[in-house]
């Protein structure tokens, strides 16, 4: 599949809301690139696989959603992996609603080769803590705003971790997901020249991109 190609299904997958299904999820007649049910207590796990030959390849990355109404905000950490090439898993699991499955999900994630994780939640957002509390490895965490306190709720709950068990926190919403995902990248760069290449292009471009935009700045009258 053709990264636009990766684009349009995540992109489908949230406007005709397949998530809100939960039934449907591995379903035969599941969107391509996304297939489950699999592993982990006999619930459902649902890959996307990227674009460039990533089929076949374990995925790297976790990431986490307290709910499927998360995945709007969370699929945006899903196409920054996709565009670095990263594989990733996605996975819905509530800290509160499905307790054993949080477990479950967290004890057999290194053993699958899941390296980090990327983590939103609202409300009481008390996921990433607890997978934080059953892993080593790094977690990420993204609040969401999905409440009357506009996501300042799952802020608080996300960054005020007891010393010795570390979150590391985002911003609130969609430039949270997408920093989840670029600090996950940078994790991985660590041991990945090729990676560590492809972070540094990003920022150039980025960079370019202010660059243009002060070239075409216009009054709005
Ligand atoms: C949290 O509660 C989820 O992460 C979500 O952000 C919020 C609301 O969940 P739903 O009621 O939409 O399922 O656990």
């Amino acid at each position: 599949m053709t990264a636009s190609g990766n684009r349009v299904e995540l992109e489908r997958t949230v406007s005709e809301g397949w998530f809100r299904n939960r039934s449907d999820i591995g379903r035969a007649d599941a969107p391509a690139g996304i297939s489950g049910p699999v592993g982990v207590e006999g619930a459902f796990r649902v890959a996307f696989q990227g674009e460039r030959n990533m089929e076949g390849k374990k995925p790297l990355v976790g990431i986490v959603m307290g709910s499927d109404s998360d995945l709007e905000i969370m699929r945006e950490a899903a196409l920054l992996l996709d565009e670095f090439a990263v594989p990733f898993e996605l996975f819905l699991t509530s800290a509160h609603r499905t307790p054993a499955r949080t477990a479950a999900y967290a004890d057999s994630a290194e053993d699958r080769g899941i390296r980090v994780f990327i983590v939103g939640a609202g409300a009481a957002a008390h996921l990433a803590g607890v997978i934080a509390s059953r892993t080593l490895l790094p977690v990420i965490g993204v609040p969401i705003d999905a409440t009357s306190l506009r996501g300042l709720d799952a802020l608080l709950s996300t960054v005020q971790m007891p010393g010795g068990v570390p979150v590391a926190a985002m911003a609130i919403g969609k430039a949270g997901a997408r920093n989840g995902a670029l600090l996950a990248i940078q994790i991985l760069a660590l041991g990945d020249g090729g990676l560590l290449e492809k972070l540094r292009r990003y920022r150039l471009r980025m960079a370019a991109d202010v660059e243009t935009k002060q070239g075409t700045l216009q009054w709005k009258s």
